[in-house]
Formats: structure tokens, C-alpha cells, sequence
């Protein structure tokens, strides 16, 4: 443990670094630590050494940083995800750092090409989508504000897959992120923790306990973020599976030395790889082992650092609120209960009381498919004292609310968090809404929808527990890195680089929206962007887009919901119209997917396949000329949507109201100077309050109207028979115009048609959004005044300030204040 009262002799200053001293430092890194002579280095190899570089600055502030936690007792938020995607570190941390010129300089004078360099980054993708990004998100916040915290993860040996697109149809491959081997998280191999899965429950009465078949270890790898402005930085702990402490004595011992390793690998396999899944997947015994070891690993370290700093565990609640993402993490708290009552002897009441003040929860989805449970009887294998803990919490609830009169047995059925009816299994929604003190959903719509539907028995029980924090993005990543000319657009502008920390200053450009000055520096940035992206397409899939056309942006996961096939129905409807009326003064528009299927997501991948050949059949017709050019890029990340948010001219936000819970996306584009075609749903409708229905195109049913036509049966023939283009289109989807060499592809569109998120509801609504898009569009003062109006407003999509009510309304946690910081160098 690091002294609390610091001997000068125990610190070391690092010099503020100038590009004489990174320059140094790089090249020492290469040769001392890579042992790799600079005449012979590779890009890889001077990304390495600079990361180390970079790692050097960061530690520094995250060491200092961690002292002023202990030496003040801080409250502190441990916020548990089964995903975190980070995107690349490397220039990200050099901006928080504020060092990025000098290392740039650096490079410059090494005579190297800077970006060329940073290129080299694997990006880690250990998420599937916006909940794992958001987490992200959250870390940069929570340390640029000095919140004292710790995110709890999983190190995923194979991230989410890597996207190829073969004959127009998604292929998966491994990703292997780990292989360059950039060392840029610390290892710790001290801090490892077994983690128990199988035997039996051994005791009776109130003493009982677990005693479980099998362990393994869980390894940590630290991983820095630094806040913006360089003076705090917070850990990521990211757990792995390892058998070294496990191997098979007995196997051994017969001279199976081969069986013996056998076993090691399989107890490996638990941190091998991501699910690439962006809802449930449930009933897998693997997917349960891992979220069990990432709380178990997790909590294990919670209540060690605990007793460290306060040797006992009355006051943990005081001291400690753990975040739950979602349901993946929730089995923390039959952990936890299981800790302070098996191991601790706490007694049940007092352990409870303690539980329900440490957790909070986030929900992320309303689809009731897409809520987690898992099958009692696999549960009870695996994890049998928890199985018994869980029971004990239901029966506990369950009494309270027979002891304050509420017996309708319809209502005790519905709120157990065991499901007798699916063959019995556990509800872990249900879990955690019972063992939280706060749930909260991601947008506004999300969390009155979730009171009134999902946990509409729960809101009525438990009526103070319900609360909302829309989502937010962080400007450092999704301007200052991602957009580096709008960066300078806004110092420049706005005279101040402050707006990185108050992200509600961009709302002084409100008042120079109209101003033609700004508005044809804006038009630069904007075309810059483009032409980067434009180049990006011609490199990569080696298609010429104009970067004067429209371009037109849906990148995301590809699921249903959010109807990437509204958009191409769109599209194909676009493309007769030119066909009719070639003379018509048409708006040339590049429209732009990316996004990865799950890959067992049959309805998903055939969306990737149309959208493929749509885009085959009409880039290839030469009477479309330019007017229409459809581009797929393969392999969806955070560094891809960093190149091409940055360059979106129009923002597609359509799934059907009521299914986005929040969709974080939406923001990221808005703030980069796009504006947004959307329904209201999630988001969106906080975005339109802020922008304002002039400067963004709403369109669609409401949730009230979808509602309402499910409740009556919804048909889509109506919207067929009423309308030719929708009929057009279908048939043509249907009968193999986009599919010549195989017409029957995409039959089943008509067939078997039971459009179930009502895509021919809003077709003609999305439509005349577009129209008026366009008509927009074709006035170019009028379009950027919007871009800039949406910048402006953007300011409450900070994710500073979802951390800021997180921390107000949720964790009850204050930062560390000025005379708590970390002191200066001496
Ligand atoms: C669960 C069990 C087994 C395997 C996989 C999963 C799993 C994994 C990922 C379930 C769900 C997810 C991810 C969900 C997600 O990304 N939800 C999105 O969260 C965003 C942040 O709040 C919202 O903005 C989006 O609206 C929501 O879709």
C-alpha cells in the first residue's frame, strides 16, 4: 500500500513533457523496452514505444489520483458491464492528456507520418453495441469529473467478430486484438481471486454455506483512463480466466499430463470471447459462467479494498454503490448477500438492508423478449447457493407484499422473480429491480415507458425507486478525437477551448447560425470530413462517391427494430421515381450503412444481404447516373463511426417508437453537425426539444399510434392497398428485381409479411420526411444554419451530464473538490 503520507523520496515528478522530451522518450522505449533498433522499426513498433510514452503521463495522474481517494475516504462508484467499447487509447489519451501537438511534433521531427502511426491501433471491440460504448462513455466522464470510481469488466480474449462482406452477405471472423500485444494495460498478476462454480449447499437452518466442485482464477489487467485535462485518471479493471492455480492434480498425478492441460484450457474459455449478441441470448451456460465471474472477481475486489481502507463492513453502503449495466452483472447480489451472511456472518435483515443501498441498475431495453432470465435448473447447477439466496430474497418480497394486503395471486405471479410458467426460470430484471435502491432507464420516453409497461406492477410497489437519466456522449472522443477540423471550427468560434468541459458553451453558436462567415467555414469542415470519408469508400471498397451529394447515414447494429429496411424501401422507391422523371431536379445522395448482424440473427443478415444487392443493381444502372449511389462498409467500430459521423450530412434515427430505448448514435451525429431524420422514439424526442422542429425531420407513429394499431391487429395490407409506390417496392423486393440471379431471395418479404414493426405504417411518412429533406437540403444557407443550430444544442447530450445526475440522483456520490486533487508536481 502506497504511504499516506508520502516521503519526498518516494515521488517522482515527470517533467512536462515538450517534444525534445517524447521525442526521448519514445526512442527509449523502442530500444530499451521493445528492444528494437530504430533504423529497422515499423509503424507498429513506433506506435508501441509511444504508447508507452503516453502510458507514462497517465499512470502518473492515475497513481496520484488513487491517493487522494484513500487519503480522503471517498465514496466511490464501481460500475459493473459485460462490455466496454473503448475504442483505440491512444490519441484519445494524448488529448486528455493535452499532449497530442507535442506528440505530434515529435513524430514530425522523427520523420514520421504521426497519423499513419496512430492507424496502427487494434481498436479493442469488448462491446456489441451502445450500452458497451456508452459504458465508455460513462469512464471518460466519470474521471474528466473527478468522480471517484472503478469500471469492472471482462477481457474478452476475442472481441466482437470482424465483419467481412462476401457476395453482399456478412462473414464473421475472429478478432484478434490481443495479438499485437501493445501492453498498454497494466497486469497485475497479485490481484487474482478464485472463482467457484458447481457443488452443493452444505449447513441448515441460518448457517449454511457453499461449498462448490470447481475454481478458477480471475487474473486483473488495469487499464488507465485519464480524464480530460490530465489531472485524474481511473481504472478499468478487466478480469480474464486463468487455470494456472487449477490444474488437475488428479489427472497429474495418473501421468495425464496432456488431460491435465485439457482442463485448463476449458476453464480458460470462460474470457474467450464476446457474445455477439445485442439482446438475449438466454439459456447458455457459458454466457451465465461469464457473467458470474466477472461479479464474483468484482466483488471479491470490492470488499477487499473495502476492509483495506476501513476494516469492517457496516458501513459499506456508505462507502460503496455498485452500478449494474443492465441484468448481465445482477447476480451480484445474491454474491454480495452470499458474502455478508455465508462468509461474514452478518444476519440476514442487516445484509439486506446493506444490499439494497449499494446497488443501482439500468435498463436498456422495454422488448420483454430481450429481458434476461435464466432456467432454474441450470442456475442451480452451476450456482446453487445463489439459486437458494434468490429464493430467499423472492420469498422475502413476496411476504411484504401478502403483509401489506397486496395477495392477488395474478399479481404474486407477475412480480416473482421466479417464472413458474416457461418451464421455471429465474427473471433477472425482476432481480435487480428488487435488490436496487434506484433503476433507472436512458431517455426520457424509456423510463415512462418502463413504469407503465415492463414494471408497471414494480412502479406501483416500489414508486421512489423509478427514475430517468438520458444517455449522453462524450465531446472529447466524438469532436476533439473523432473530429479534428471541427475542433479547431469551435476554439476558433466559440474563442475558448472550455466547451470540452461545459459542453452547453457550443450554445453560443446559436447566435452565429446565420452568420455567412461561420456558415462557409462550417460548409469546410463539413466538406473536409466528407472528402475523407469519400476517399475512405474508394480505398477500401473502391467506389467513387461525390462528395457533394447528400450523404445519408444509418450505421448501427442491424436488427428489425430499427428498420435499416425502411431505408431501403426508401431508397428502391427513390430509384423508380428517378427512373419516371430522369429530368426531374433531383438531390444527389450517397446513402451510407454500416453494422454488424448477430450471427445467428437469420432476419438481420438477409437486411445486410438486400441492402448489398440493392446497391449492386442500382450503382451498376447508368441511367441513375450519380444520383444514387448505396454503400455498405464492412466491419462497424467506434473508429469507423469516428470517420464517418464526422462526414454524415443526414442522420437516420427510424426505428419504430417504442423499441430504441435511448440510441446514443443519434446524439453523436447531431453534435458533429448532421441533422436528424427520426422517429420519436427513444432520443430523439429530447433532441427535437432541443433543436427544434425546424431543424430536424420527424415523421412516423408515435407510441400511442403503434399502440393502438396492435391492439387492433395490425395489417399492412391496408397500408398496401392504399398505396402503389409501397406496392411497388415490395413486389420488386419480392419478385427478385434487386436478386436476378435468384428471384426468389427475398419472396418471403410478401409472403409470409406479418411486419411486425410496422414499416408499412410509416413508409409514406418517412417518405415526405425525406422530401422535405431534400428541399432542405437544396438550400445550402438553410442547411447549415440547421447543422449549426443542432451543434448548438447539443450541449445537454454531454455524457458529463448523465454522470452529473447519475451522481445527484442515483449514487449520492460527490468528487473530489479542488483541495482533494491530486497535489501538482513538487
Ligand atoms: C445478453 C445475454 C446474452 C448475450 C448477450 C446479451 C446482450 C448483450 C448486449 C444483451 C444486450 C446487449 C446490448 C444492448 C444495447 O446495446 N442496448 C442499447 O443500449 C444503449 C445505451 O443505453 C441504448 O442507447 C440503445 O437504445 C439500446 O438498444
Amino acid at each position: 500500500m502506497i504511504s499516506k503520507l508520502p516521503l519526498p523520496e518516494y515521488e517522482y515528478a515527470m517533467p512536462k513533457p515538450d517534444a525534445d522530451f517524447v521525442r526521448r522518450a519514445i526512442v527509449y522505449k523502442l530500444i530499451f523496452i521493445l528492444g528494437v533498433d530504430p533504423r529497422n522499426a515499423t509503424p507498429q513498433e513506433w506506435l508501441n514505444a509511444a504508447m508507452f510514452a503516453a502510458r507514462d503521463l497517465v499512470t502518473e495522474s492515475f497513481l496520484k489520483t488513487r491517493r487522494s481517494h484513500e487519503d480522503h475516504g471517498k465514496r466511490m462508484v464501481y460500475y459493473l458491464s459485460m462490455e466496454f467499447l473503448m475504442g483505440r487509447s491512444f490519441v484519445n489519451s494524448l488529448i486528455n492528456e493535452g499532449v497530442y501537438d507535442v506528440f505530434n511534433e515529435a513524430f514530425e521531427q522523427l520523420g514520421l507520418d504521426f497519423a499513419d502511426v496512430c492507424e496502427q491501433e487494434e481498436d479493442p471491440g469488448l462491446g456489441n453495441g451502445g450500452l458497451g460504448r456508452l459504458a465508455a462513455c460513462f469512464l471518460d466522464s466519470m474521471a474528466t469529473l473527478r468522480i471517484p470510481a472503478v469500471g469492472y469488466g471482462i477481457r474478452y480474449q476475442y472481441g466482437m467478430f470482424k465483419q467481412e462482406i462476401v457476395d453482399g452477405q456478412q462473414i464473421e471472423k475472429p478478432d484478434l486484438w490481443l495479438d499485437h500485444d501493445m501492453q498498454w494495460q497494466f497486469a497485475r498478476p497479485a490481484k487474482r481471486y478464485p472463482v467457484s462454480f458447481g457443488g452443493r449447499v452444505c449447513g441448515s437452518g441460518s448457517i449454511k454455506y457453499w461449498e462448490p466442485a470447481e475454481h478458477i482464477t480471475a487474473l486483473a489487467y488495469d487499464e488507465v483512463i485519464p480524464g480530460y485535462g490530465g489531472n485524474v485518471a481511473n481504472p478499468l479493471r478487466l478480469w480474464t480466466a486463468h487455470a494456472g492455480d487449477t490444474f488437475d492434480l488428479a489427472n497429474f498425478n495418473q501421468g495425464d499430463y496432456f488431460a491435465a492441460m485439457r482442463g485448463q484450457t476449458q476453464d480458460e474459455n470462460i474470457s474467450r470471447v464476446l457474445y455477439p449478441n445485442d439482446s438475449t441470448d438466454s439459456g447458455r451456460e457459458l454466457r451465465l459462467k461469464q457473467e458470474y465471474f466477472l461479479v464474483s472477481a468484482s466483488i471479491q475486489d470490492i470488499i477487499a479494498r473495502h476492509k483495506c481502507r476501513f476494516h469492517n463492513l457496516k458501513n459499506l453502503a456508505d462507502k460503496v454503490v455498485i452500478h449494474l449495466n443492465d441484468t448481465h452483472p445482477v447476480l451480484a447480489i445474491p454474491e454480495l448477500m452470499r458474502i455478508l451472511v455465508d462468509e461474514e456472518s452478518m444476519d440476514w435483515e442487516e445484509a439486506w438492508g446493506i444490499s439494497c443501498r449499494v446497488f443501482s441498475y439500468t435498463n436498456h431495453t422495454l422488448m420483454s423478449e430481450a429481458l434476461e432470465t435464466w432456467p432454474v435448473d441450470l442456475m442451480g447447477r452451476l450456482l446453487p447457493r445463489h439459486l437458494d439466496i434468490i429464493f430467499e430474497i423472492n420469498e422475502q418480497f413476496l411476504d411484504a407484499l401478502r403483509a401489506i394486503g397486496k395477495t392477488d395471486p395474478n399479481l404474486i405471479r407477475r412480480v416473482s422473480i421466479i417464472d413458474e410458467e416457461n418451464g421455471r426460470r429465474v427473471r433477472m430484471a425482476w432481480l435487480a429491480v428488487v435488490g436496487s435502491h434506484r433503476v433507472n432507464g436512458v431517455a426520457k420516453i424509456h423510463s415512462d415507458l418502463m413504469k407503465t409497461s415492463i414494471f408497471a406492477d414494480f412502479a406501483k410497489i416500489f414508486p421512489d425507486r423509478f427514475t430517468n437519466v438520458t444517455n449522453g456522449v462524450t465531446p472529447r472522443r466524438w469532436i476533439a478525437v473523432a473530429n479534428r477540423p471541427l475542433t479547431k471550427f469551435l476554439d476558433k468560434t466559440l474563442g475558448e477551448q472550455d466547451w470540452r468541459l461545459h459542453l452547453d458553451h457550443l450554445a453560443k453558436l446559436n447566435g452565429l447560425a446565420d452568420d455567412p462567415e461561420v456558415q462557409a467555414e462550417f460548409a469546410e469542415v463539413k466538406q473536409a470530413n466528407k472528402q475523407r470519408l469519400a476517399d475512405y469508400i474508394e480505398k477500401e471498397l473502391g467506389i467513387k462517391v461525390n462528395p457533394q451529394a447528400m450523404f445519408d447515414v444509418q450505421i448501427k447494429r442491424i436488427h428489425e427494430y430499427k428498420r435499416q429496411a425502411l431505408n431501403v424501401m426508401h431508397i428502391i422507391d427513390r430509384y423508380n421515381k428517378i427512373l419516371e422523371n430522369p429530368d426531374a431536379n433531383w438531390q444527389p445522395r450517397v446513402f451510407i450503412f454500416a453494422g454488424k448482424a448477430a450471427s445467428a440473427y437469420v432476419a438481420a443478415k438477409r437486411i445486410i444481404r438486400l441492402i448489398n444487392d440493392v446497391a449492386a443493381v442500382i450503382n451498376n444502372d447508368k441511367r441513375i447516373r450519380d444520383l444514387i449511389k448505396v454503400v455498405f462498409i464492412p466491419n462497424y467500430s467506434v473508429s469507423l463511426a469516428q470517420i464517418i459521423i464526422p462526414a454524415a450530412d443526414l442522420s437516420e434515427q427510424i426505428s419504430l417508437a417504442g423499441t430504441e430505448a435511448s440510441g446514443t448514435g443519434n446524439m453523436k451525429f447531431a453534435l458533429n453537425g448532421a441533422l436528424t431524420i427520426g422517429t420519436l422514439d427513444g432520443a430523439n424526442v429530447e433532441i427535437l426539444e432541443k433543436v427544434g422542429e425546424d431543424n430536424i425531420f420527424i415523421f412516423g407513429n408515435t407510441v400511442e399510434q403503434v399502440e393502438a394499431l396492435r391492439r387492433e391487429g395490425y395489417d399492412p395490407f391496408v397500408y398496401l392497398e392504399q398505396d402503389s409506390d409501397l406496392r411497388r417496392v415490395i413486389k420488386q423486393v419480392s419478385t427478385g428485381t434487386f436478386s436476378p440471379e435468384e428471384h426468389s431471395r427475398y419472396s418471403n418479404v410478401m409472403h409470409g409479411f406479418g411486419d411486425y414493426y410496422q414499416l408499412a405504417a410509416d413508409f409514406r411518412s418517412y417518405i415526405e420526411a425525406q422530401e422535405r429533406a431534400d428541399k432542405h437540403y437544396s438550400n445550402p444557407a438553410k442547411w447549415r444554419r440547421s447543422a449549426l443550430i443542432n451543434i448548438a444544442n447539443m450541449g445537454y447530450f454531454s455524457s458529463d451530464r448523465s454522470i452529473q445526475d447519475y451522481c445527484k440522483n442515483i449514487w449520492f456520490i460527490e468528487p473530489l473538490s479542488e483541495a482533494e486533487l491530486p497535489s501538482e508536481n513538487p
